[in-house]
């Protein structure tokens, strides 16, 4: 490993920043920019810039034949696609989510009335526990929202099962989960529907956007209906709708970005087997594992830090490498449960979410993607090493910093 051994060699005691640059967590990766441009030209010749142009059509087309779904409605991102497959599927009073998730599952449901119950996470798999639903559901639940977090599937056979005693709906977060299957089936095609966001700093980007994905023939009619006001022709409005259409130069960059799926897989799984070479044997460190026997798209770098093991915590890991310009990333912190609206009117729903409350102060989000080079990633890993090599003095400078002392 790249020798950063001495703590005068951190930016904390005293160096130049490793990095002159921001090294960020989610720049966006790019598709072949000609490629793009020639798109776009057609797209302006064409003077069709949204509402089911052919571009968002065969977009779709490809989303559909890729994870093997029959209907693929594209969105103008994940968070309004949530929102259209909650009220599609006429979720109502109470659905359950995890807690350890982007505040956007939960904000989908509150922004309809509907209230999120926060349900605890299974502290190995980071997905929603299913051991723990039965006692969330009460005569007001309608439904279950499981989130696929990092690109790995959720326990969906437990949750179904359970679901189904008690009638209630299950739809996915697969946010992070494009590309990804599960027992050899493509995540899309499970519960009544799944929601993908092609947001900049996702795995695959429209720069903005997001699709739901289902086989049930049904509702894929009425979220198409509710994407576009309602509109079913010409002065004819048969549905309560909004507007959450995909925008043709979207689907030009969705387009784009998909070309390069294979190679972005590809350099994400060797950028993921890097941090693994360098973290390997660092005390309290651990990346998370992707399960090689299904698909994964390894876009995403999570380390859980063992504050017993490494005494460092994450957050004085994170400090640490701010300093340096590696701009680590605390996702999912503090928990939707500890954010607003949830914190004022839930108090006390971290008393039930004892695991979403360990892991959200474990975990860190390290840069990777077509930005992130195999010299830098050996740069990042050298930096935690050394910190956590010598953590106590790391520990006393960064309280000192906090305190206005001196070293
Ligand atoms: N469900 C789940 C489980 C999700 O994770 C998300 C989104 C959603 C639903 C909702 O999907 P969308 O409605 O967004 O389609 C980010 C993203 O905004 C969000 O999409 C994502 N999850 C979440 C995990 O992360 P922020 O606030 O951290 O993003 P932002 O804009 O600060 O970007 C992060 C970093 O990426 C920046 O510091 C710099 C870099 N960046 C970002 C953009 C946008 C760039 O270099 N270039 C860019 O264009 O939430």
């Amino acid at each position: 490993m790249m020798q950063t051994n001495s703590l005068d060699m951190l930016a904390i005691g005293g160096a130049k920043p490793r990095f002159n640059e921001p090294l960020h967590v989610g720049r966006p990766n790019l598709g072949d920019s000609r490629r793009l441009f020639e798109r776009i030209e057609g797209i302006l010749e064409r003077r069709w810039l949204t509402n089911d142009g052919p571009v968002v059509r065969e977009f779709e087309q490809k989303i559909c034949q890729i994870t093997d779904v029959k209907h693929c409605i594209s969105m103008c991102n994940a968070t309004v696609a949530l929102e259209i497959a909650i009220r599609a599927l006429e979720l109502r009073g109470e659905v359950i989510v995890p807690s350890y998730t982007f505040i956007a599952t939960a904000h989908a449901l509150q922004w309809q009335e509907i209230t999120p119950v926060f349900a605890d996470i299974d502290p190995n798999s980071y997905h929603i526990d299913p051991g723990c639903l039965d006692r969330l559901i009460t005569p007001r639940t309608t439904g279950i929202i499981g989130v696929h977090t990092w690109g790995r599937p959720c326990n969906t056979q437990a949750i179904e099962a359970i679901a189904k005693r008690y009638e209630l709906k299950v739809m996915y977060d697969a946010a992070h989960a494009f590309g990804c299957s599960h027992e050899n089936r493509m995540i899309g095609g499970f519960g009544e529907c799944e929601i993908l966001s092609f947001h900049a700093t996702k795995f695959l980007n429209s720069s903005e956007g997001g699709a739901i994905l289902t086989n049930n023939d049904e509702l894929a009619d009425k979220v198409r209906l509710m994407r576009n006001f309602g509109f079913a022709g010409y002065d004819r409005v048969i549905y309560l709708g909004t507007n959450g259409k995909m925008t043709e130069i979207c689907a030009a960059m969705g387009l784009t970005s998909l070309e390069g799926m294979d190679q972005q897989i590809e350099l994400n799984r060797s950028n993921y087997e890097e941090y693994q070479k360098h973290l390997a044997g660092i005390p309290g460190i651990s990346l998370i594992d992707y399960n090689t026997s299904d698909k994964r798209n390894y876009h995403y770098i999570v380390v859980q830090v063992n504050d017993s093991h490494a005494s460092l915590s994450r957050d004085e890991l994170v400090e640490v490498l701010h300093a340096e310009n590696v701009l680590a990333r605390k996702y999912f912190w503090p928990g939707c449960h500890r954010m607003q609206p949830y914190k004022a009117l839930f108090p006390n729903a971290y008393l039930l979410l004892p695991n979403t409350e360990l892991r959200s102060a474990q975990v860190m989000v390290l840069p990777t993607g077509q930005c992130v080079s195999k010299t830098d990633i050996e740069a990042v890993c050298a930096i935690i090493n050394t910190a956590v090599g010598q953590a106590h003095k790391v520990r006393r400078i960064l309280g000192n910093k906090r305190t206005g002392s001196q070293r």
